[in-house]
Formats: C-alpha cells, sequence, structure tokens
C-alpha cells in the first residue's frame, strides 16, 4: 500500500485532536488529564523545532549568502523582500478594514455580551498580560526594534529563541564577510554550514515523524482550554470576518503565485500544507519556520540563497494575517463600544497595523499585544482597553491559529516572488515528505 502522505497523517492526528478534546470535556477530570498527561508531548514537538530553528537560520543562511557571488545580488534580494513584504501586508491590513466596514461585526453585539465578556475577560490575566506587554513595547523609542536588532554577545543570540532577528543580523554579518575574505579562505567555514545545514533539515524530517501525535496533543488540549461556548457564538460575527479575509489572503497568494510566478496554485497549496497545519496547531510562526524553510526549499525548489533569507525575515517581520486581524479587530472594537473612528482614523489603523505586525513576535497571541498599540494610535480611550480586549479574548486563540496560518503561506509566497524577480527557476529538489527517509 502506498505510504500516507504526511499531511494526511498530521490533517488526521488533527481531527483526532479536537474530537477527543471535545470528548474529554465531558468529564469533569477531563482538562486536567489532557493537561497533565496529552499536552506535554505537544509542547516537546514545538520546543523540538524551536531547538533547530536558530541552527537552520544560521546554516541556511550563511550558506545562501556565501553562495551568492556578489553583495549586490544579496542587496537585491533584500530590497525585494522588504518591498514585496510591505506590499502584501498593505493588502492584508485594506481587505480587513473593508470587510470590517461593510460587515458591521461590532455593531450587533448587545450590551449585556459586552457586559458578560468584560467581567468574564477583563482581569483575566492573558488580557492583563498582554496590556503590560503593549505598554512596555510602547515606553521603547521609535528606533527601539533597530537598537534590539543588533545582538551583544552572538552566543546569548544564537541562545535565546525569541531574538531571532538578532540571529538573523548575527548571520547576514558572518556571511557577507565571508563573501569578503574570498572563496579560498572561507571555504572551511562554508562546508561546515554547508553539511550543518544538512544535518539541521534531516533533523526536520526526523521531527515532524512525531507531528500527527504532536498535534493530537496541540489540538486536544486547544479544545480543553478554550472559551465559554455561547460566549464564542456572540463572536461568531467578527470571528467570521476575521476567516473570511484569511480565505481572501490565501486566494490572492495562490492568484499571485499561478500567475506572477507561473506556478501551479493547488500545487503549491498542498506542498506548504504540513507547514500550514504545524501553523495552525501551533499558532507560532517561529515554531513552524523550520518546517516552513524545508518546505520552500525541498519540495517548492526556491533556491536556498533566497529563501534562506526571506523566511526567517518573512517569519518575523511579515505578519499578513496578523495585520488583517489587527485591522479587523480595531474596528469591531471601536463599533461595540461606541468609538467613533473616521477615514483618517482608518488610514491610521494600516499605517499602525503595518508597523504593529512587523514588531509582532513570531508566537501565540503576539498580535494581541500590538493589536493595544494600534488602538492607542486611533486614540481609542485607555480606559476602555481593557474591556475592548476582553471582547474578543474568548476567541484569540483559534483565530490566532489561523492568522499564523496566512502569516506563514505568505512568508512562502513572497519567497516564490523574490525567486521569480531575479530570474530564478522555481523546481522541486525532492518529491514527497518521507522521500529521504527511507535509510532512517
Ligand atoms: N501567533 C503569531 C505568529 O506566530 C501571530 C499572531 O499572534 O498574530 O505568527
Amino acid at each position: 500500500m502506498r505510504k500516507m502522505e504526511l499531511h494526511w497523517k498530521i490533517l488526521i492526528g488533527m481531527v483526532l485532536g479536537i474530537l477527543f478534546g471535545f470528548l474529554m470535556t465531558n468529564f469533569e477530570w477531563g482538562p486536567k488529564f489532557i493537561q497533565d498527561w496529552i499536552n506535554p508531548f505537544g509542547t516537546i514537538f514545538v520546543k523540538l523545532l524551536k531547538l533547530i530553528a536558530i541552527p537552520l537560520i544560521l546554516a541556511s543562511l550563511v550558506k545562501g549568502i556565501s553562495d551568492l557571488k556578489d553583495i549586490s545580488k544579496f542587496r537585491n534580494i533584500g530590497l525585494r523582500t522588504i518591498a514585496i513584504y510591505i506590499a502584501t501586508t498593505i493588502v492584508a491590513i485594506t481587505i480587513g478594514l473593508l470587510l470590517v466596514n461593510l460587515i458591521k461585526p461590532g455593531n450587533g453585539i448587545s450590551e449585556d455580551t459586552i457586559a458578560q465578556l468584560t467581567e468574564t475577560y477583563s482581569n483575566d490575566s492573558g488580557v492583563t498580560s498582554k496590556l503590560e506587554e503593549a505598554s512596555r513595547q510602547k515606553e521603547s523609542g521609535p528606533l527601539q526594534f533597530l537598537e534590539d536588532m543588533v545582538p551583544d554577545n552572538a552566543f546569548n543570540a544564537l541562545g535565546d529563541n525569541s531574538s531571532m532577528l538578532q540571529v538573523i543580523f548575527f548571520t547576514i554579518f558572518l556571511g557577507i564577510s565571508m563573501l569578503l575574505i574570498g572563496e579560498k579562505k572561507a571555504k572551511p567555514l562554508k562546508d561546515f554550514f554547508d553539511s550543518l545545514n544538512d544535518v539541521v533539515l534531516k533533523m526536520v524530517d526526523l521531527i515532524m515523524l512525531s507531528a500527527p501525535i504532536a498535534v493530537f496533543a496541540l489540538l486536544s488540549n486547544v479544545v480543553v482550554s478554550s472559551g465559554d461556548p455561547d460566549l464564542l457564538l456572540a463572536l461568531l460575527k467578527y470571528s467570521g470576518v476575521v476567516v473570511l479575509g484569511l480565505i481572501l489572503m490565501i486566494v490572492f497568494y495562490s492568484l499571485v503565485v499561478g500567475t506572477f510566478t507561473r506556478y501551479n496554485p493547488w500545487t503549491f497549496l498542498q506542498k506548504i500544507s504540513p507547514a500550514q497545519l504545524l501553523a495552525f496547531s501551533t499558532s507560532s510562526s517561529a515554531a513552524t519556520l523550520p518546517v516552513t524553510m524545508e518546505r520552500v526549499e525541498e519540495h517548492i525548489g526556491v533556491d536556498k540563497e533566497i529563501s534562506s533569507f526571506v523566511l526567517p525575515v518573512g517569519a518575523t517581520i511579515n505578519m499578513d494575517g496578523t495585520s488583517l486581524y489587527q485591522g479587523v479587530a480595531a474596528v469591531f472594537i471601536s463599533q461595540a463600544l461606541g468609538f467613533e473612528l473616521t477615514f483618517s482614523g482608518q488610514l491610521t489603523i494600516v499605517l499602525t497595523a503595518l508597523l504593529a505586525s512587523i514588531g509582532s513576535a513570531a508566537v501565540p497571541g503576539a498580535g494581541m499585544v500590538m493589536l493595544v498599540i494600534v488602538l492607542e494610535a486611533i486614540g481609542f480611550p485607555a480606559d476602555k482597553l481593557a474591556i475592548g480586549l476582553a471582547l474578543i479574548f474568548a476567541v484569540d486563540r483559534p483565530l490566532d491559529m489561523l492568522r499564523t496560518v496566512v502569516n506563514i503561506t505568505g512568508d512562502a509566497t513572497v519567497s516564490m516572488m523574490v525567486a521569480k524577480s531575479v530570474g530564478q527557476t522555481i523546481k522541486p529538489k525532492v518529491k514527497n515528505w518521507d522521500d529521504n527517509l527511507d535509510e532512517v
């Protein structure tokens, strides 16, 4: 019998996880059983992916830069990448704002639902911690993100998962310096990173073998820890607007892939699906990055010199799903709490959601932290911020899972657009996921 494709196994793991989670909610001991005995397998899987993310970025980006013959090509790739990332994020926010102003989900929220959500969530640690995190981010100056990008200790940067931009900065610096000392002198280091890259990609394959079990654990835990069902219903219209916007973004990416890169959109979605399923299960672009890179480089076939730069940068600064969500959420909260939004206020949302999504970390729930920045930028009353977040907190986790899928799909799309724009033909290096795992 033909081996089942990995993404089908992951999908089965997800469905069984969701069903098992709902089953467990019928027993008083169910949620605790899942948290104590099931969820750890999901946490271990996410930790394994984060474990190899830094070595993979380091090896892949150094190899990608040192494979370039001259620095001007790298500058060319870098400028195109940033320009296209900004363009796709603006498209995402615009789609979100059009939908939320058209459908007006906030107008239907009843007074007692607002009171119930406020009472349930405005003092919830999830909401207050996001407000605290946002005020910490706000205190920093406008160029703080530039300062934060430069590590003062390479080994600390390489050891700390949250400073992916610092790893990228250090690696680009290293790669360019290798180019400048000439191929002969840089060869020992280049050979080291070449084989490190192959080893880490093999580690991705091995970790992915446990993906079906891991997503089962992750999703059963999401189900037992999600909010109270009838509050979820009240937010169905709001969630529907976000989901509709995210679906339109996937359609937008498919059109771009089909027309601009001449690549079959359906094949693209199939090949990127294991990364999308992991993004959905982990709600973390950072954790999914090793798989996104493996899928784009090996299965879709974007050259390493492009994907090794575009994808790690995209995982940290390009979050189209998040920016769309921030646009919708800011207007929804304003509608629900009667805060008048002018047209210039909506334009402010476009700019701040663009900056906020760049500043959002690639970890679960980051998008909601930066939403506070967007709300403050449009002059939303500070004393109502906690209520505003409370309104959307109940459905934030499932929406986070979906917007993370769009975030990584956008990164993969842009890597293909940059590849095409510098004249690279995109062809797969391996066919099936576990093609090269037979010898394991
Ligand atoms: N979960 C974030 C990510 O990893 C996105 C978000 O929080 O909006 O992409």
